[in-house]
């Protein structure tokens, strides 16, 4: 294996029979910080392994692609378990250590794969580009990206007039999901100074206990 592993977590001592949680990863991926956010707020154990994605280097390894067939990052191997996509890992991290992240009464659970389906679609296909274009000069269609970013920020930002969270009367993993991206937006040139509802949402999830930052977000430099 060519990737590198840090120590930045506690081990998890194999004698005490516990599985290693592996995240692999890089370290300015908003999916993954998603996922970063969540093993932290659990206080879960874990291992990252670096993947230079931008390099595509890691994409030339089959043990790679074992992993996801979809050359992507986040992945997550919980012992013999491995998940691909950041939506789905929280899933998965909510129902196994945090069941709390992930309510299953109808209407929570509905809303909460309803706000796991806007950051898929309606984040990624917008604010996520959009950084991505001007961060790692990726082709994209810069004009419709910003058209899309400022209507997912209205949307939000007329929800989050209505209630503190998502999807629950708590945070919950919808609001993790939608975080990171909507923190990054300014690196992708779409400032969230007319959308303080939001800003003040980002404030409530920033407070939560095991919270941690990530470059490019707010209070951090804008280009890391
Ligand atoms: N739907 C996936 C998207 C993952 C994704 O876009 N990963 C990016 C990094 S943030 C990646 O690995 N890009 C490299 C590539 O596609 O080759 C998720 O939510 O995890």
């Amino acid at each position: 294996m060519t990737a590198l592993r840090s120590a930045s977590s506690l081990p998890i001592a194999a004698d005490q029979g516990a599985t290693v949680i592996r995240l692999h990863d890089h370290p300015l991926s908003g999916n993954g910080h998603k996922v970063r956010m969540l093993l932290s707020m659990l206080g879960l154990p874990h291992e990252h392994v670096f993947r230079d994605v931008p390099s595509g280097r890691p994409q030339q390894e089959p043990e790679f692609a074992a992993l996801n067939p979809l050359l992507q990052i986040p992945i997550l191997e919980d012992g013999q378990t491995v998940i691909w996509d950041s939506q789905a890992i929280l899933v998965y991290l909510a129902r196994r250590y945090g069941p709390d992240w992930f309510p299953l009464e109808p209407e929570p659970a509905a809303r909460v794969m309803q706000w796991l389906s806007f950051a898929t679609n309606e984040i990624n296909n917008s604010l996520q580009q959009a950084r991505l274009y001007y961060l790692l000069g990726e082709h994209h269609d810069i004009d419709l990206m910003t058209r899309r970013g400022l209507r997912v920020l209205t949307i939000l930002d007329r929800e989050l007039a209505e209630r503190p969270w998502l999807a629950a009367d708590r945070a919950t993993i919808a609001d993790l999901a939608c975080y990171p991206y909507v923190g990054l937006s300014r690196q992708g040139k779409l400032p969230l100074d007319d959308f303080r509802r939001t800003v003040a949402w980002m404030e409530r999830i920033e407070a939560l206990p095991g919270y941690i930052p990530m470059p490019g977000l707010l209070g951090t430099p804008a280009i890391p």
